[in-house]
């Protein structure tokens, strides 16, 4: 089955195709920003279409891109990519990805140097052969020529792009020959942002036959090695997969060493040497004699340390404080969600839509956090709308059980700190989530400065998505964080870890900084769609890499603990 991540590849593909055609711009745009609509689908249309539901509904997709989407699932293509690829070599995509040249230039350099790839231009600008171009200098052509010998990119996924994946290998490879156990191993496991390669762990007496099964994967484009215990494959959206297998007895040991991290390693090796012992993938030995391995947990005994979960092992101070960590929040800790939207600004789904998903997410109480005013493209809601939302949610509550809908806002911080909404209208709500949609760029002093204004607001009550970073897109803002940390601690507000994946803002270190300085952190899903609640779960695993507790979490209180927590900021 073809996922919406390849089908978005061949859609930037289209794109890129028809800008060196320079084509109409809009014409571009709309496969563009169907490719980032489909990276961005909770549900894969390959599995819409076959369950026949229409994807014309899909915002900005219309008759075209859908009769598109559906070739490309049933055929793996679509009838304009192959006639552009007839019309154009492959390889002069490449060349766009070079900074500085643009679909003109890219052209120009084909039509006139027969350049057609990333390495015919390299050669060509080493040659001195681009100052031929009209209007390209010498100083343009070092900065190509730099740019094409620069190592590529690190490419790093997110996490959550990166859960289908592993579902689908976990599943595949416990079908594999003679398999005992499998498991996912590496930074996914470690629940970080954002995954560089998959790590999987298989324990099986045959480990070739396994090694077999596993890149017999559907999705597996390039095998890059394969042995008779391990293999690395490349898969055809471009993600690397390591596989290990080893028997049994070396389970433990095996996860512990391919979950890492690598620092985590070498501060336990140190550990084991001290204790003249030897620690590797299979084990852990005193000589040659085995004293360990076949469970994570025998491995950490065997050094002395009680078991440390996988979230922690980045070698900081986890070890100093195997015997006191803390007990980690986890997602059914969580009573409730402290933001989210509805249709009312730019949500999908209505308001009881979003309370009957909640509830049955297993929450006790949701705050509905709509947009404010200024925010024009979110349709962000007036007092007069915030008002008839009210009556609406009272509404709502009085026929409620054992649930209670949150009257909330997301208001909008301004450039000079104020908040969009004046004071009398915010004191009306039992919550005001603030927070930045613009002006990302301030000086760090200046961005401070609007923050903490802003925090000092009688009705601010949550920081939402703090630095406002999105991850692989865009950098958080520039601003001292220790200072809003104390100022929240000071005046009894709080910060959200905002749970989109893209965001997970806070980030796992300043978690850490908040739970040092006493600051309860609200973990937030900022669901636009009933499916958005899922991001809770990758919230949680961002709190519980920054050392969060239930404790340290506001949003695990139950409702009556919950209010005057929120009224204390208020009063
Ligand atoms: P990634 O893939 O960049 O998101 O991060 P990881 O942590 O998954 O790293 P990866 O895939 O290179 O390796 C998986 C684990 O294997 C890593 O967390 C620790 C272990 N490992 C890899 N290379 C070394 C090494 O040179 N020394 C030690 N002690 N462990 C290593
Ligand atoms: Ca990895
Ligand atoms: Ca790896």
């Amino acid at each position: 089955m073809i996922r919406n991540n390849q089908i978005a590849d061949l859609f930037d593909e289209i794109a890129d195709l028809l800008d060196l055609q320079q084509e109409n711009p809009f014409r571009i745009r709309a496969y563009r920003n169907a490719a980032r609509l489909l990276r961005g689908l909770q549900r894969e249309v390959a599995d819409m279409l076959a369950k026949g539901e229409a994807l014309d509904e899909l915002p900005g997709i219309g008759a075209d891109l859908a009769g598109k989407i559906r070739d490309v699932v049933e055929t793996g293509g679509t009838e304009l990519l192959y006639r552009l690829r007839r019309e154009l070599p492959h390889g002069l995509v490449e060349l766009l990805r070079v900074p500085g040249l643009g679909p003109k230039r890219a052209k120009q350099l084909h039509d006139e140097l027969h350049i057609a790839s990333l390495a015919g231009l390299r050669a060509a600008a080493h040659a001195g052969k681009l100052t031929k171009i009209r209007g390209l200098g010498p100083k343009m052509q070092a900065t190509i020529l730099a740019a094409t010998e620069a190592p590529p990119q690190e490419k790093r996924i997110l996490r959550w792009r990166a859960k289908p994946v592993v579902d689908s290998l976990l599943a595949h490879l416990k079908a594999a020959p003679g398999v005992q156990q499998v498991a996912v191993a590496g930074s996914y496991r470690r629940a970080r942002e954002t995954v560089g390669d998959l790590d999987f762990v298989a324990t099986a007496k045959d480990g070739a036959a396994v090694v077999a099964h596993f890149i017999a994967h559907e999705d597996v484009a390039k095998v890059l090695a394969q042995g008779a215990t391990k293999a690395s494959v490349q898969l055809r959206d471009g993600l690397q997969v390591d596989l290990r297998v080893v028997d049994e007895e070396s389970y433990g040991a095996a996860m512990v060493y391919f979950t890492g991290s690598k620092a985590h390693n070498i501060a336990i090796r140190r550990l084991a040497l001290q204790a003249k012992l030897k620690i590797n993938e299979y084990g852990v030995f005193k000589g040659s004699k085995r004293l360990a391995g076949k469970t994570e947990d025998s491995v950490y005994k065997a050094l002395g340390l009680p078991f440390i979960v996988p979230e922690l092992r980045e070698d900081r101070g986890e070890i100093a404080a195997a015997r006191r960590l803390p007990d980690l929040v986890e997602r059914r800790d969580l009573k409730g969600d402290l933001h989210s939207h509805t249709k009312a600004s730019d949500g999908q789904s209505s308001l009881e839509e979003m309370v009957a998903a909640a509830q049955a997410a297993g929450l006790r109480y949701l705050a509905v956090t709509d947009h404010s005013q200024r925010l024009t493209v979110a349709h962000g809601l007036d007092r007069k709308r915030l008002e008839r939302q009210r009556a609406q949610i009272d509404k709502l509550n009085a026929r409620l059980k054992d649930f209670r809908v949150l009257k909330g806002i997301e208001v909008d911080i301004l450039e000079d700190g104020k908040l969009d909404l004046p004071d009398a209208v915010l004191g009306e709500l039992d919550l005001v989530v603030a927070a930045i949609h613009s002006h990302f760029n301030l000086a760090p002093e200046k961005q401070t400065t609007r923050l903490l204004r802003a925090m000092e607001r009688p009705y601010f009550t949550i920081l939402a998505h703090p630095t406002s970073r999105l991850i692989g897109e865009r950098e958080g803002c520039r601003f001292d964080m220790d200072r809003i940390i104390k100022a929240a601690a000071a005046r009894g507000c709080f910060l959200e870890l905002n749970a989109q994946p893209e965001r997970l803002d806070l980030t796992d270190i300043h978690c850490q900084a908040a739970r040092a300085a006493g600051v309860l952190v609200s973990i937030g899903s900022d669901a636009h769609r009933p499916a958005d609640l899922d991001f809770l779960a990758y919230g949680i695993g961002q709190a519980r890499r920054g050392w969060l507790s239930a404790e340290d979490v506001l949003n695990t209180r139950p409702l009556s603990r919950l209010l005057p927590l929120l009224k204390r900021t208020m009063g």
